[in-house]
C-alpha cells in the first residue's frame, strides 16, 4: 500500500503528483462537488471550504452569471488554498470534437481546469484528442470507469476497456471516476462520488456509500461529496467531519 506521498513521488504528470502532494500535506482527500448555479456561490464555496479540500469539482455550465472574472477568482482560490480545480465535463464525443469543446467555445476548460473527464464510448480517439490539447498544458484526465448512478451501463466489458485505454495512455490519463479501486497502479488515482455519511440514495438515482467504506474498504483514493455538504446548515463544519472520516478511513488503511 502506497501513501499519497510515495505517490507524488512516483508519478511523472504533473497534475497527478501535485494532488497527491496536496493530499498529502494539506492531509485531506476530500473532494467538494460545487453544484450550485451562480458565480457568487460557487466563490463563496471555494472561499469557505477551500483549506479543507483537494479538489474543487465544479460544472461551470450549469453557472448563470458566468463570466471570464469567475475564472481569474477560482484560479486565484485554488492557489491561496491549495487546490486543483477539476471541471466534471465528462467529454463523450470523437476526438476532433473534443478538442475544441476542451479548448473553445465560451468556457475554455483546458486553460483552467487542471483536471476533467470523459466517456470512453466514443474510444480512445476521444483520449488522443483531449490529450492534445491538455498534455502540452500539464493536464490531466480521469475516465469514467464507473459510474455512482443505479442501473449505470459502466460495468464489465466497458469498465474493462476503460482501463485497457487508461494503461495506454498513462501521460495523460491520472485516473478513473470510479466506485472503487480497479488497477494495482499507484499512479491512478481513484475518484469515487456518491458519498455522504449516511448510505442511501437520491429521487433520481444517485447512490451514496459512507467515506470510510469508500476509502477504506472500496480502497477509493478521494471522496467527492456535493449536498451532503453544501446543502448543510453549516457546511463548512460538514465538510470538516467529512474530511476528517475520509483521512482517518485513509490512515488506518495504510497502517
Ligand atoms: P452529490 O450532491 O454528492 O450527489 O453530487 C455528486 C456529484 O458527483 C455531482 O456533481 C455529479 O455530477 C457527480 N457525479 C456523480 O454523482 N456520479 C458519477 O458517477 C459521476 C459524477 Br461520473
Amino acid at each position: 500500500m502506497f501513501t499519497y506521498q510515495q505517490r507524488a513521488d512516483l508519478c511523472t504528470n504533473p497534475t497527478a503528483k501535485k494532488l497527491f502532494k496536496i493530499m498529502e500535506t494539506k492531509q485531506t482527500n476530500l473532494a467538494i462537488a460545487a453544484d450550485v448555479v451562480t458565480k457568487e456561490k460557487l466563490l463563496k464555496i471555494a472561499e469557505e471550504l477551500g483549506p479543507e479540500i483537494c479538489v474543487l469539482k465544479t460544472h461551470i455550465d450549469i453557472i448563470e452569471d458566468f463570466d471570464a472574472d469567475l475564472i481569474i477568482q477560482l484560479q486565484r482560490l485554488a492557489e491561496e488554498h491549495n487546490f486543483l480545480i477539476f471541471e466534471d465535463r465528462k467529454f463523450a464525443d470523437i476526438g476532433n470534437t473534443v478538442k475544441y469543446q476542451y479548448q473553445n467555445g465560451i468556457y475554455n476548460i483546458a486553460d483552467w481546469s487542471h483536471i476533467t473527464n470523459a466517456h470512453t464510448v466514443p474510444g480512445p480517439g476521444i483520449i488522443q484528442g483531449l490529450k492534445e490539447i491538455g498534455l502540452p498544458k500539464g493536464r490531466g484526465l480521469l475516465l469514467l470507469a464507473e459510474m455512482s448512478s443505479k442501473g449505470t451501463l459502466a460495468k464489465g466489458t466497458y469498465t474493462e476497456e476503460t482501463l485497457k485505454m487508461a494503461e495506454e495512455n498513462k501521460d495523460f490519463v491520472i485516473g478513473f471516476i470510479t466506485m472503487k479501486k480497479l488497477l494495482d497502479n499507484p499512479c491512478f488515482v481513484n475518484m469515487t462520488p456518491g458519498v455522504q455519511l449516511a448510505q442511501g440514495g437520491d429521487t433520481l438515482g444517485q447512490q451514496y456509500n459512507t467515506p470510510e467504506k469508500v476509502i477504506k474498504k472500496n480502497n477509493s483514493d478521494v471522496i467527492i461529496v456535493g449536498r451532503g455538504i453544501y446543502e448543510a446548515e453549516n457546511p463548512l463544519t460538514e465538510a470538516k467531519k467529512y474530511r476528517e472520516a475520509g483521512w482517518q478511513a485513509y490512515q488506518e488503511k495504510i497502517k
